[in-house]
């Protein structure tokens, strides 16, 4: 264990490139000022090669911020919150815990984990929820993220690594299509491998919004596809029927490769330029150049991300960019590729090791009898005793609080009341919980509806291992220690399970939970088998699958993808009418997404005042034409109203979004919060929520902004 008095390598706390940073002693001010505890510097390393973003550079602050959790908290009889000693806690929520069992049965309680949760703690969380409280109701907030591209890709290459190549790979591209991404907000730093593309002219986006990703497309030969929200899956298959009509596909990889070609053909076959272009708003010219220039043979690489694939259509609209991507003959193939670009710090490593409702370590089925005796034996526990599948995140939600359903909730990473679809419904749902447990290093807004709030350690307080949007797995190192009152959730789950009279023993050391882990995962498709502490601590690159005696696997798909036959499945993909009507009555398209110095539900870059104090409050980005129709200006009260909510916000009158479409960050808590009006319909195969369009109306306000 390291103290404050020497430079520690690690990892930023924030997003899924994980930039590598040195936590370094803070030189003294001279002043007398306030001294942060540790200073950032950017560390070489291939995803971010030394740069960081804002909420890299200030992530120090997090560690002594004066708004940290330092005791277990419980709710007192008249709403507020007393202090209370942990051993107190953790018996009674395990005697409160055991009660609901016995009364309800083991279902009645369940566990919402995070993908910014070390694959360590993930893996500790899905073993709890299977032995320790026997309930198959685990689900976590991946389900929000990354579920549509998992579920593609594992249709299509039977495995979801979602960059299945290094980053640097990306720096001798000729030609990257990005698919609703704005990664110059979300990552910055990334920004370095698309230099190569952004230069030869070969940066292609689509998004509604002309996001600052979309501005690197503006000198040279770049291009700009403004598609109305939700209609990328139309797009998608256009840009195939031109692929396929004029002949632009790698024939010899799709006769030697792939399966499906027919049905694929098919489905496409009446989906020419000028009838996708009328869906789209893109006109049928700009499709044509796009396909053929992706077919030009140059370096070519497809990425999506949330933009495309956080929709009732998720699945089959990141399917439709896989058929194009295989079509083209990247996947596999040195010096092109598909992925799609992991959100979360730990958004890779966290859907592999069992938080999932349908999954046990190792990217393994919960339904697979040989997943099951394999995990049931690391375990020490009867296969028998491990739960069937349970539900997906939003039906998870939808369970709380209800006659037969969720009596109690444990929340470890995740902040569901601003961040879950439809959110309204959900804060009285968690609200009529008889327990609620949230385990956080600040007092999030779903803690302050909790029974009892954990105070846990973060990022630099603690070890573990991390895995990037490559696949890559990473050292988190300790480098401070944490404030008194806090625990680690290996410590705080190691505790509990004992208490409940777990069949499973529970380590609370990082290194041995990962050495359990790689037990548990050795034969599954996220093989970590053959890593240990020691190998990552050596340095050398860890790309999964790392079977005992490999160095691991940077590149996917070279020879064979991960199906049976070795071959990747081209799965036919049609629309379907969506969850909501747009357009209807004049309603506009809300989308939500991000800006840069925000995280998330914003729990932790709120409380930074640099991030804060550079976006401080939500707002509803509207096209100049909009506004003057509502009669509002730059500033004024906007209100946005659907059947599920409404709010005021101040309009934010820019040229950079459709006419048809406003535009909200979802960073913001209460009233502000887009959740409020977003949809939780989801995607039949990936249990996504629609956070990419719904119907709002649109008009000024008569109030009002709250300050
Ligand atoms: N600053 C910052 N960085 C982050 C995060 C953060 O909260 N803040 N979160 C991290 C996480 S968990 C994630 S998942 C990633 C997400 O990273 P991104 O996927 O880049 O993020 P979003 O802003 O959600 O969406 C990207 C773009 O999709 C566009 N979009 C919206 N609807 C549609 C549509 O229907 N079609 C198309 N083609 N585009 C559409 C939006 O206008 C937006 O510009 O970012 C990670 N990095
Ligand atoms: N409208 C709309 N909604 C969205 C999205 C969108 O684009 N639009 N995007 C979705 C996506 S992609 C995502 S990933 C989700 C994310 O949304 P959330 O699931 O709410 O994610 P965070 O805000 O990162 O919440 C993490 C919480 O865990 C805490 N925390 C940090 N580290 C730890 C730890 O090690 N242990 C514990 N116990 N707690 C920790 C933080 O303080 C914070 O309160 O939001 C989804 N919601
Ligand atoms: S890009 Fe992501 S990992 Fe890198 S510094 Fe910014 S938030 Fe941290
Ligand atoms: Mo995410």
């Amino acid at each position: 264990m390291s103290s404050t008095a020497v430079h520690t390598d690690t990892h930023c706390p924030y997003c899924a490139l994980q930039c590598a940073m040195t936590l370094n002693p803070a030189p003294h001010d001279a002043t007398g000022g306030r001294r942060p505890l540790l200073t950032v510097s950017g560390r070489d390393f291939p995803t971010n090669r030394g740069g960081l973003c804002k909420k890299g550079w200030t992530a120090a602050e997090l560690l002594d911020s004066p708004e940290r959790l330092t005791a277990p908290l419980v709710r007192t009889a008249d709403g507020g919150f007393r202090e209370a000693a942990w051993e107190m806690v953790l018996d009674r929520i395990a005697e409160s815990l055991t009660a609901i069992r016995v009364e309800s049965g083991t279902d009645a309680v369940g566990v919402f984990g995070g993908g910014g949760l070390t694959n360590e703690k993930a893996y500790a969380l899905g073993k709890f929820a299977r032995t320790a409280l026997g309930t198959s109701r685990i689900d976590y907030n991946g389900r929000f993220c990354m579920s549509s591209a998992a579920a593609a890709g594992n249709r299509a290459f039977g495995v979801d690594r979602g960059l299945p190549f290094p980053v640097e790979d990306l720096d001798g591209a000729a030609m990257i299509l990005l698919l609703g991404t704005n990664v110059a907000e979300t990552m910055p730093p990334f920004l370095g491998h698309l230099a190569g593309a952004q230069a030869a002219g070969g940066l292609i986006v689509v998004d509604p919004r002309r996001s600052a990703t979309v501005r690197l497309t503006e000198e040279g030969r770049g291009m700009h596809l403004q598609a109305a929200p939700g209609t990328d899956l139309i797009l998608l298959l256009g840009l195939t029927h031109i692929v396929l009509a004029e002949k632009l596909y790698d024939a010899a990889f799709v006769a030697t490769r792939t399966n499906g070609f027919a049905a694929v053909r098919r489905s496409v076959s009446t989906w020419y330029p000028e009838r996708v272009a009328a869906s789209t708003g893109v006109p049928a010219a700009q499709l044509r150049e796009v396909a053929r220039r992706l077919a030009s043979g140059a370096g070519t690489y497809i990425l999506t991300g949330r933009g495309v694939e956080q929709h009732v259509d998720g699945t089959d609209t990141a399917t439709a960019a896989i058929n194009l991507a295989l079509l083209l003959g990247l996947p596999g193939r040195p010096g092109s590729g598909y992925g799609t670009l992991t959100g979360q710090g730990n958004g890779q490593g966290g859907r592999e090791h069992g938080q999932k409702s349908d999954q046990l370590p190792g990217y393994r089925r919960i339904t697979d009898p040989a997943a099951r005796r394999h995990v049931a034996a690391v375990w020490g526990v009867d296969e028998s005793s491990i739960p069937g599948p349970g539900i997906p995140a939003v039906q998870l939600l939808e369970q709380l609080g209800v006659p037969g359903g969720i009596r109690a909730l444990l929340v470890h990473g995740s902040n569901v009341v601003v961040s879950a679809p439809n959110a309204g419904p959900v804060r009285e749902r968690l609200a009529s919980l008889d327990l609620l447990v949230v385990s956080d290093i600040f007092f999030s807004e779903t803690a302050a509806l909790a029974d009892v709030v954990l105070p846990v350690t973060q990022w630099a307080e603690e070890e573990g291992t991390m895995t990037s949007l490559e696949g890559r797995v990473i050292r988190r190192r300790q480098a401070t220690q944490p404030p008194g009152g806090v625990r680690s959730e290996l410590w705080i789950l190691s505790e509990l399970a004992r208490r409940l009279g777990s069949p499973a023993r529970f380590d609370s050391d990082a290194s041995a939970v990962f050495d359990e882990l790689c037990r548990a995962s050795a034969g599954g498709i996220a093989d970590y088998s053959g890593l240990s502490y020691e190998l990552l601590d050596s340095g050398a690159p860890a790309f999964w699958p790392y079977p005992p005696g490999s160095t691991g696997t940077p590149r996917l798909f070279a020879d064979r993808f991960f199906t049976l036959d070795g071959r990747a499945v081209l799965v036919p993909v049609t629309p379907r009418p969506k969850a909501e009507e747009l357009h209807r009555d004049g309603a506009l398209t809300l989308i939500t997404g991000r800006l840069l110095e925000q995280y998330q539900s914003g729990t932790q870059t709120r409380r930074v005042a640099e991030l804060n104090d550079a976006q401080p409050e939500a707002f509803a980005q509207l096209h100049p034409a909009t506004a003057a129709r509502i009669g509002v200006a730059d500033g004024q009260p906007v209100e946005l109203r659907n059947d599920r909510g409404v709010m005021v916000l101040p309009a934010r009158v820019s040229a950079d979004i459709r006419l048809d479409t406003v535009f909200l960050p979802f960073h913001y808590p209460g009233d502000a919060s887009a959740n409020l009006l977003t949809q939780d319909a989801t995607d039949p195969i990936s249990g996504m929520p629609d956070f990419k369009t719904a119907a709002v109306h649109v008009r000024a306000a008569r109030v009002e902004v709250q300050a």
